[in-house]
């Protein structure tokens, strides 16, 4: 199929996800999503962090088989089928996120799945943040460090009809490196899920910031490597805990060209132009023109 550098792309932004809805109730929700994103012609669609699931790691969980439970072992084409099955012969790329077991090794992880099932991206979140431990102080958890093990893919970059892709997840947005390390292997869009609470505990000061802080990091890193960010936010009040929401679509100028304007299920849809990454890439980020990297040894050499 030719390549396109201009096409639609959609942000599919999930609402709440209540630990009692089954992963089949989510799944029909996408596939609405779908239908919608497919009439518009969408020809990228990303769902968000752990999309099939309520965002488990805020629940200290002791039962084994009951943790079990949010894992997959393998891409769920099953629970999927539908999915497959509306956008077959449709040249979309979805992206989505699920708990991942690889011989029993957890991950966060998201995939891109083109129409014909075949997976044609994968990746592992890098930045786990939360803690391992059981904290009583917290309202609520945030174990990540416990469920998942670092990614062990690093940043990898995908090259599809739609461009070079790559992916984060969540808690990685926030962090420039993510950014620079995709666009130094020439990556174009950037796609990623997020399930964010607008209550952090250890600093709740900034609470009153999340939204603010959600769209500084992505737009950043937009602008500053000369991107594309499709960010999809699973939102909502989620088993009492809320979420932010914010999806949006910016460009490598770093506007927010398009945005969720509810907390619920809502496709957020724009059309990107790869060519406007050049314009940022050549110029102003040219980084074989004016990045000195001889200069920032300390990025890789230490962790403060
Ligand atoms: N969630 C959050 C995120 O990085 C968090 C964790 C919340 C960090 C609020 C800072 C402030 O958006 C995930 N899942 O990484």
């Amino acid at each position: 199929m030719k390549n396109r550098s201009k096409y639609i792309a959609a942000a599919a932004q999930l609402g709440p996800i209540n630990p009692e809805d089954s992963k089949e109730s989510v799944i029909s929700r996408m596939l609405n999503l779908l239908v919608e994103a497919k009439a518009h012609e969408a020809k990228l669609v990303v769902f968000p962090e752990l999309c099939l699931t309520t965002f488990f790691p805020r629940y200290y969980i002791t039962d084994q088989a009951k943790l079990d439970k949010f894992y997959e072992t393998e891409v769920p084409f099953s629970l999927l089928a539908e999915i497959f099955e509306l956008i077959k012969e449709e040249n979309i790329i979805i992206s989505f996120g699920y708990a991942e077991k690889d011989n029993g090794e957890p991950f966060n992880t998201s995939v891109y799945v083109e129409t014909s099932k075949k997976i044609i991206g994968k990746y592992r979140k890098i930045h786990l943040p939360g803690h391992s431990e059981y904290e009583p102080q917290r309202p609520f958890q945030h174990l990540e460090k416990r469920y998942f093990k670092k990614g062990n893919l690093g940043f990898p970059t995908f090259d599809t009809s739609l461009g070079k892709l790559g992916m984060c997840i969540c808690n990685d947005r926030r962090w420039p490196e993510t950014y620079r390390v995709l666009a130094l292997q020439g990556c174009e869009v950037v796609t990623l899920g997020y399930n964010t609470p607008k209550h952090y505990p250890l600093a709740p000061e900034h609470d009153h910031l999340q939204e603010f802080h959600n769209h500084l990091c992505m737009q950043a890193g937009a602008y500053s490597n000369g991107l594309w960010v499709i960010a999809s936010a699973k939102a909502g009040l989620e088993d009492n805990c809320e979420l932010i929401g914010g999806s949006c679509i910016i460009s490598p100028r770093g506007e927010i060209v398009a945005e969720a304007k509810t907390a619920k299920d809502e496709l957020v849809l724009a059309e990107i132009n790869l060519d406007e990454c050049r314009l940022i890439k050549e110029n102003i980020f040219n980084f074989d023109l004016h990045r000195q990297p001889e200069d920032y040894k300390l990025l890789t050499k230490t962790t403060k």
